[in-house]
């Protein structure tokens, strides 16, 4: 197959052509699901524009159009932390300087003045504190939704989850998803929306041990999305890369993604393909769901009505790759991504999570130019106003990292697309300054 020409510039002095692209050129455009060997192809190519355009293609497939941008406040109600990462900035131990925990008072405040700013989203996460009682999370998640009730509250990484759950004394190690299920239960109930993608890191137990021993292990952090999900919550999922991984080991991780979302959305009543030989052999060693994809040409995406027992639905809703900040960290010798291995990443898990509605490039961490220019190469969301940051300061940042409305729209208008503002499961909103409700679809 010949090589389609790109408006992109070229990396080197001349175009490069890599003949590999073309049969994983051939694939996209018939929606089929890519291999792992393909991944590795994408990886590789010197010819990073047509990676970065074969990604633009599904995604404008998928979105045509449009990207997303919501107006959100980031919350972190402690940094003590039982664990001490060695790729994390942010926690600190109970009497270290910096160390802080919220009260519920000072949790209250911080809901009123999110609704007062029109935010439609509180994103709450925090490090494992080792002695606040199990009630202080659902008071807190209590307290934000009296305070401010029409606000989703998207709180708690699945490494929380379990660490509740071990507070609670409901964990047992002979069957864990019964304490996470009980956990889920009351912080649903206490009007818990969904769960963040925080805390996936690297779905490898090499990498594990090396540099987040002592987390939840990868196999851990999917039942607690699968069980969350088998609740009719929607999650979303991150990839921390360019530390100590190997590109190879990304692919798996994002394999195992697709693998969860395959039976997430089996179980929502999507009907899969059958899977290639390749990817048998890849799946061979589990139980074997149907590979269902949403990238095909007008394939129905998943909406949170389109099933499952509660609000959200329970679904994978998108992808965030994290870049990895060195700065601060135990690993502040190694030098981090840099940008064009950023929008690659971007780009190939674009291509390889094709059972993902969205691929959000996360301004805070990849820069709002650079999400920009990530809008045409994958991803369809770049988030949102946030507000409050503290896990990573970029460039010497302070916990104040804040974007206008006017900025982010500006940036996906420059970018092409049309700004539309989501909620936090991806229905469109509509706004008259600080009131704003859902458009029914
Ligand atoms: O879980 C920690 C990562 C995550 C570093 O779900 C680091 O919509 C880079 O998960 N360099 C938190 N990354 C952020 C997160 C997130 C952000 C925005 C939206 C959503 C969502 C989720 O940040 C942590 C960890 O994986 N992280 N330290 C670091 N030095």
């Amino acid at each position: 197959m010949t090589q389609t020409a790109t408006s992109w510039p070229s990396t080197s002095a001349g175009p490069v052509f890599d003949g590999r692209l073309g049969s994983i050129r051939e694939k996209i455009v018939a929606g089929e699901r890519l291999t792992l060997e393909d991944g590795a192809a994408l990886f590789e190519s010197p010819d990073i524009w047509t990676v970065c355009e074969l990604a633009g293609l599904v995604r404008d497939r998928m979105h045509p159009g449009v990207a997303y941008y919501n107006i959100n406040r980031h919350l972190n109600y402690s940094n003590v932390c039982a664990l001490s990462c060695k790729f994390c900035e942010f926690y600190r131990k109970k009497d270290q300087p910096g160390a802080y925990t919220r009260s519920l008072d000072e949790i209250r405040a911080e809901a009123r003045s999110a609704i007062e700013s029109g935010a439609t989203e509180m994103h709450v996460v925090g490090g494992l504190h080792p002695y606040l009682p199990f009630e202080y999370y659902t008071d807190l998640v209590r307290a934000i939704r009296e305070e401010a009730p029409g606000i989703h509250v998207k709180g708690f990484t699945a490494v929380e989850i379990v660490h509740l759950a071990r507070i609670a004394k409901q964990y047992k190690a002979t069957d864990r998803t019964a304490g996470i299920r009980w956990v889920l239960s009351r912080l649903k109930e206490a009007g818990l929306g969904s769960l963040p993608g925080g805390g996936a890191e690297v779905f490898d137990d090499r990498v594990h041990d090396e540099a987040f021993k002592g987390k939840i292990r990868s196999d851990v952090w999917l039942d607690v999305h699968r069980v969350a999900h088998e609740l009719g919550l929607n999650s979303n999922c991150t990839i921390l890369y360019g530390h100590i991984e190997q590109r190879a080991e990304r692919l798996v991780h994002m394999d195992m993604l697709r693998r969860a979302q395959d039976e997430a959305l089996a179980r929502l009543g999507y009907e899969g393909v059958p899977a290639t030989e390749a990817q048998s052999a890849e799946r061979a060693h589990e139980v074997s769901a149907p590979c269902i994809t949403l990238t095909r040409p007008g394939v129905e995406q998943p909406t949170p009505d389109s099933g499952g027992p509660g609000e959200g639905g329970g679904y994978f809703q998108t992808i965030i790759p994290l870049p990895f900040f060195p700065d601060g960290s135990e690993l502040e010798y190694l030098p981090g991504p840099g940008g064009l291995e950023n929008l690659r990443m971007l780009a190939v898990c674009r291509l390889m999570l094709d059972n993902f509605p969205h691929v959000k490039a996360f301004w805070i961490m990849q820069t709002l130019p650079m999400s920009q220019l990530m809008l045409t190469s994958g991803a369809d969301d770049i988030d949102g106003t946030v507000v409050w940051y503290d896990i990573t300061k970029v460039g010497g940042a302070s916990t104040h990292q804040e974007v206008t409305v006017a900025s982010l729209t500006k940036a996906i208008r420059d970018a092409g697309y049309e700004p539309v503002e989501r909620d936090t499961l991806y229905r469109r909103v509509s706004r008259d300054g600080k009131d704003w409700s859902v458009v029914q679809s």
